[in-house]
């Protein structure tokens, strides 16, 4: 998930209680924050982005639906390609699929290029790997970029909401 509007935090607080109150998704773990470099369209405030694993009952595409409608809710506006957003929601990998969808690509395109992406996403699943080459996410070498750094250290759910 990434944010760079507004209440970064609270945007994306807020859509983790919503996939939360979601009777189909159980949010398993919440990655610490990030602050990210823009990447795409560089002149854009800089993100907030976190990594999310759920469990779900829903097949991908409903899945897709649920993110777009919590976008949606958070005041998601679609005017620049590439462009600052309150909440953006992707799905990375759903189990170790390849789906290809007009509208929905898993694995993510070019997740593995993305240092907002692989960093967080390799902090709640280290031994995640390319579910297509095989290889371990954490051994990318876009793990390496610069751009992304500590912004809050997330030790579970509750911190992340500060629920505690
Ligand atoms: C050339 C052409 C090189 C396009 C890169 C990269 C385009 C990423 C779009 C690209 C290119 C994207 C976030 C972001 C976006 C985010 C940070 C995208 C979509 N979303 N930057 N840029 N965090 N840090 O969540 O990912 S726009
Ligand atoms: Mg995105
Ligand atoms: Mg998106």
């Amino acid at each position: 998930m990434g944010s760079n509007i507004g209440n970064r935090l609270e945007h994306l607080q807020q859509a983790v209680r919503l996939l939360q109150s979601h009777p189909s998704i159980h949010v398993m773990r919440v990655s610490s924050v990030y602050e990210t470099e823009p990447v795409g369209l560089t002149e854009q405030a800089k993100f907030l982005n976190v990594a999310v694993k759920l469990e779900t009952s829903l097949e991908a595409k409903e899945l897709l639906g649920a993110c777009q409608s919590i976008e949606n809710k958070l005041g998601r506006m679609r005017k620049i390609r590439w462009g600052p957003r309150t909440a953006d929601l992707d799905i990375l990998l759903y189990n170790t699929d390849h789906i290809q969808l007009e509208d929905l690509i898993v694995p993510h395109l070019r997740m593995s290029e993305r240092a907002f992406v692989l960093v967080p996403l390799v902090e709640i699943e280290p031994e995640v790997r390319n579910p297509i080459t095989g290889m371990l996410y954490r051994e990318e070498p876009a793990m390496q970029q610069d751009g992304v750094s500590l912004w809050k250290k997330v030790e579970s759910i509750g911190d992340f909401l500060q629920q505690n």
